[in-house]
């Protein structure tokens, strides 16, 4: 497995979120992604830097012009240290934007098509893409829930291309609405996410376990809502229920939206995932899912704890199976 890593993330750092209309800390940080980078040096991962802003014809490709249009028009004109919240192309409160809010979101949209530019290449099985702002909830014309530009589902596009089936798993504390959308009516990429169940939780208005796709992307979307957060017994039977789901897919390639926002001692999510948890889920994901992988970075907000959960996670994923 290599790490990819795009240092100018730091250009976008929000200040504050709005939770009907009173200021709060901003929780998407930049010291996020130094504690996972942290966890990846000290398992003597491969870390590679790659600063390629995605191009606006691969952005196209999945988000509309105006929007993309609006963020450009938009991010130019905030003076450095401000952040403006938009009133427009927006689904919360919850996602401003500053002067390098474009820039850090086309770098980290740029991670994910590397990685699986590499993985497509044959020439890594397994990419981390460490994605700073993360990616799942951003809609086609819309930021939302502190995505800008879907990176999940960007390497889903461009794993995609010739016919490939893609499968997304999706891990993170809350449901990738935006993901979700982008699929809805496709059966070449399969949307499967664990998070807890939206009738309390941010996004609220979708993850649903009766949202199944449309049209030709009927049952190519599986929502594994948890009404009962806090029981990792139950978290891991639906782990496995949910890897029984892609496997029957059979795809050609993974997508794996990991957040580590389940983790007990998260400031936001919680499904009761303690430090050694990541490792079993690290585990089986990658020996009962072992096809060519694209790992993107999504929530997890306790940064001093984030990287004890990375290092878990990853030293459970390269533990190999030695009895089959
Ligand atoms: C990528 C990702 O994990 N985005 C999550 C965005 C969710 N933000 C809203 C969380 C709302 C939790 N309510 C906290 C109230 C604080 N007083
Ligand atoms: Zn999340």
């Amino acid at each position: 497995m290599i790490v990819l890593h795009a240092p100018a993330h730091r250009l976008h750092h929000p200040t504050v979120e709005y939770y009907n209309g009173r200021a709060e800390p901003h929780a998407e940080q930049p010291g996020r992604i130094d504690n996972i980078l942290d966890a990846c040096r000290r398992l003597d991962l491969q870390i590679r830097i790659v600063e390629q802003p995605l191009s606006r014809r691969q952005l196209l490709t999945l988000h509309g012009r105006h929007y993309l249009r609006f963020l450009q028009q938009t991010c130019r004109g905030i003076p450095v240290d401000e952040q403006l919240m938009p009133s427009v192309f927006v689904h919360d409160t919850y996602t401003p934007l500053t002067a390098g809010t474009l820039h850090a979101a086309r770098l980290s949209a740029g991670l994910a098509v590397a990685a699986a530019e590499l993985v497509v290449a044959g020439e890594q099985r397994v990419v981390y893409a460490l994605c700073r702002p993360p990616g799942h909830h951003a809609e086609a014309d819309a930021m939302m829930g502190y995505c800008y530009f879907n990176n999940a589902a960007l390497a889903a596009q461009q794993l995609a291309s010739d016919g490939r089936r893609v499968a997304i798993l999706d891990l993170d504390y809350h449901h990738g609405n935006g993901t979700q959308h982008l699929f809805y009516e496709r059966s070449d990429v399969l949307y499967v996410s664990i998070h807890a169940d939206p009738t309390d939780a941010f996004p609220y208005g979708s993850g649903y376990r009766d949202e199944r796709g449309a049209g030709e992307g009927l049952g190519y979307t599986r929502n594994f809502p948890l009404t009962r957060p806090g029981n990792v017994e139950a978290y891991l039977r639906t782990l496995r229920r949910a890897i029984r789901t892609v496997q029957n897919f059979r795809p050609d390639y993974l997508v794996l939206s990991l957040g580590f926002d389940t983790y007990q001692g998260d400031p936001i999510g919680n499904l009761g995932l303690d430090v050694a948890d990541y490792a079993a889920v690290g585990y089986a994901v990658a020996n009962n899912l072992a096809y060519p992988t694209v790992i993107v970075q999504e929530g997890g907000y306790n940064v001093m704890a984030l990287g004890a959960l990375a290092e878990s996670f990853l030293s459970g994923y390269q533990e190999r199976n030695t009895t089959t």
